[in-house]
């Protein structure tokens, strides 16, 4: 024994100092574990335990996770497996669930999975959950007994794996309780349940015969579901569909799997003209695409080609489908499972193991072709609609021609319902889309005709979601705003040409008033991207009320401030409610909406236009009801913003 320590030294062995700089390292940097300690890096501690109890049933050993959300929150997720091993480890002299959650990077070396996700994008190891948690507790069952273990102040051991009980002997699992520290997540430590939800339905989606459930125990009442899908990738396709209508019933399933590589794709069209593409690796969203996304979208354009050739459907002159031809309105999801996934991107969510493009395609392509020969009818449905995607593709070229040949000769060729302003300063110009002729008229007169232009839309406005591209350019509402604005669309838009700093859609404060308003919202999404987010589009407000007392008149633009000025002006007011914006004379709407004194005006983000139109979809189908809730909450896309 060396002379100058004494026995006390020795009783910390060299294992245990690094796992104390282990773990105090992540609390340092966290953010080289989880990326970042905002809200996103607090579900990315329960992603990881998920993940870990998921691998347990991938390896066949359980079939069923449970996740509660607790009160002050806490969070506990439960597996039905084989319990994690109590045995002392060889290594550390501890037990091994204690060595699991305080040396980083253990996790691997007890994992016998070959496609664990932990080695994927999240596998940052319990130990950074530990780390990371103002205390956590552990309970494992196993062999008819119940162990417990308990850390807290960043992943200090407060209780030494014990044995607190007994279990029969088929209830055997782990349960892992833990509430993440508010001194490293400051921003937030709470759960959303939004994300939660979505994420535990991916997994059971991508896990066919496992059972998630999950319950938000965090109020009074309690909320539960279960996500179980024996269908695996085929449900969750048929589940993004399920508002759509589709070419054909059962989704196409293929799988297969080559030099360890295990590939599954799901794939189903419907009648819209969009492409849904999910791709995974080992259960991780891929969402910057990558190789197994590549070699799909190739082997599908290939196939479906060779089929049409060969069908005779596309004749000796035609031109090939292209790739985007064949994806119209496709849904797919596509899995892979890999021992050794290499993630590149800015995201680090796109997959890049060349191997994998080869062989999903030789997989998919093999099997797909197949299908398209045994199941004739669905083949010819898929051709027959790639081949009216293909033309209208060639159609929309040419209509995208004839709009920018009209753009170039500018103000010499604008609409002829735009109402200009007088002033060139488009910084200072605003342009008013304003619903119906009468409400355009009253715009007109009450303007400021400096600034203000007014350009009025007639009904209902083209639903661009439903229709072909070159549809939207042969649309005359459409043209006319593509014109007004002056900055070309899409690729070939241009912010420095947008003729107004202001786009202010003013619709009436009713149903269709909220409907025209969500159709334009969905329109600029689209094809003015850049536009809403140089935070040049806005939404006008109408006032609801104007409420008169002798010839004093006041406008409320909401119900609870219709009480308010009720009680302001007193007994015996006149109140009208003003069902549109034709109803109001010109000066009315120059000072309740568009006077730059008076008004408020409403910014509109790139999140709320993404909302509208996402929600879209739903807001056309057939159920009133959720169309109904949808444009009562409808105000929530919109971010507030006095302009005043
Ligand atoms: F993430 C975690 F570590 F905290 C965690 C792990 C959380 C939860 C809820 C469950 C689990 C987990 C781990 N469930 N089941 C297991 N299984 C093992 O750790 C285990 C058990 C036995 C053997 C063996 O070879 O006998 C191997 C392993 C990996």
């Amino acid at each position: 024994m060396d002379k100058n320590m004494t026995i006390d030294d020795y009783s910390y062995t060299s294992e245990d100092i690094q796992v104390l700089e282990g773990l105090e390292a992540v609390r340092k940097r966290p953010g080289m574990y989880i990326a970042t300690t905002s809200s996103r890096g607090l579900h990315h501690l329960v992603w990881e335990i998920v993940d870990n109890a998921i691998d347990e049933a991938l390896a066949g050993y359980a079939s069923k996770t449970i996740v509660r959300l607790l009160p002050d929150d806490v969070i506990e997720i439960t597996d039905n497996g084989r319990g994690m091993p109590v045995d002392v480890h060889e290594k550390t002299g501890v037990s091994t669930v204690e060595t699991i959650f305080t040396v980083l990077h253990a996790g691997g070396k007890f994992g016998g999975g070959a496609y664990k996700v932990s080695g994927g994008l999240h596998g940052v190891g319990a130990a950074v959950v530990n780390a990371l948690s103002q205390w956590l507790e552990v309970t494992v069952r196993i062999n008819k007994k119940v162990y417990f273990i308990k850390f807290s102040n960043g992943g200090k051991v407060e209780q030494k794996l014990t044995e607190i009980g007994q279990c029969k002997e088929k209830e055997h699992g782990t349960t892992v309780r833990f509430k993440p520290d508010p001194l490293i997540f400051t921003e937030t430590t709470e759960y959303d349940y939004e994300i939660i939800h979505h994420r535990l339905q991916e997994l059971a989606f991508l896990s066919p015969f496992l059972r998630i459930e999950l319950y938000d125990e965090r109020k009074k009442e309690i909320m539960s579901e279960v996500f179980e899908y024996e269908g695996g990738i085929s449900e969750y396709v048929s589940f993004i569909n399920q508002d759509k209508k589709v070419l054909f019933e059962k989704p196409i399933h293929i799988k297969g799997s080559e030099e360890d590589i295990i590939c599954e794709v799901a794939l189903q069209y419907n009648e819209t003209y969009d492409s849904n593409l999910y791709s995974f690796c080992n259960n991780v969203n891929t969402h910057e695409g990558g190789t197994h996304e590549d070699g799909f979208k190739a082997t599908l354009s290939r196939v479906i080609n060779n089929y049409a050739r060969n069908q005779n459907l596309l004749k000796k002159d035609d031109e090939n489908l292209k790739q985007e031809d064949v994806r119209e309105g496709i849904t797919a999801v596509i899995s892979v499972k890999h021992p050794n996934p290499q993630y590149e991107g800015q995201t680090k969510t796109k997959l890049g193991n060349s191997e994998v493009r080869r062989i999903l395609s030789e997989i998919f392509g093999e099997q797909f072709e197949r299908f398209l020969y045994e199941n004739p009818a669905v083949a010819k449905l898929i051709v027959e609609k790639s081949i009216v995607a293909s033309r209208a593709r060639a159609a929309a070229v040419k209509a995208r021609e004839v709009t920018r040949r009209k753009n170039s000769l500018e103000s010499a060729n604008l609409p002829e319902k735009l109402t200009d302003c007088s002033s060139r300063d488009a910084s200072l110009n605003e342009i008013y889309i304003v619903e119906g002729d009468s409400a355009g008229g009253s715009a007109k007169q009450g303007r400021n005709p400096k600034y203000q232009a007014i350009l009025p839309l007639r009904g209902k406005i083209l639903n661009v979601q439903k229709a072909r591209e070159h549809q939207i350019f042969d649309n005359n509402e459409i043209k006319s705003m593509i014109t007004a604005f002056g900055c070309g669309i899409g690729d070939e838009l241009d912010l420095s040409k947008l003729r107004y700093h202001k786009i202010v859609i003013m619709t009436d404060a009713d149903v269709d008033g909220s409907h025209i308003r969500v159709l334009l919202l969905t329109f600029f999404y689209r094809f003015f991207r850049e536009v809403i987010e140089a935070g040049h589009i806005y939404v006008a407000q109408p006032p609801l009320y104007r409420v008169q007392k002798g010839n004093i008149s006041k406008y409320a633009y909401t119900e609870g401030q219709l009480e308010k000025v009720k009680n302001e002006l007193g007994d015996r007011v006149n109140i009208q409610r003003y069902k549109g914006l034709g109803e109001m004379d010109a000066k009315q709407l120059w000072e309740t909406t568009m006077d730059p004194e008076r008004r408020t005006l409403l910014q509109v983000t790139i999140d709320s236009a993404r909302e509208a139109d996402k929600y879209f979809e739903m807001l056309m189908g057939d159920e009133v009801e959720p169309r109904r809730n949808y444009i009562m909450a409808n105000a929530q896309f919109v971010k507030n913003l006095d302009i005043a």
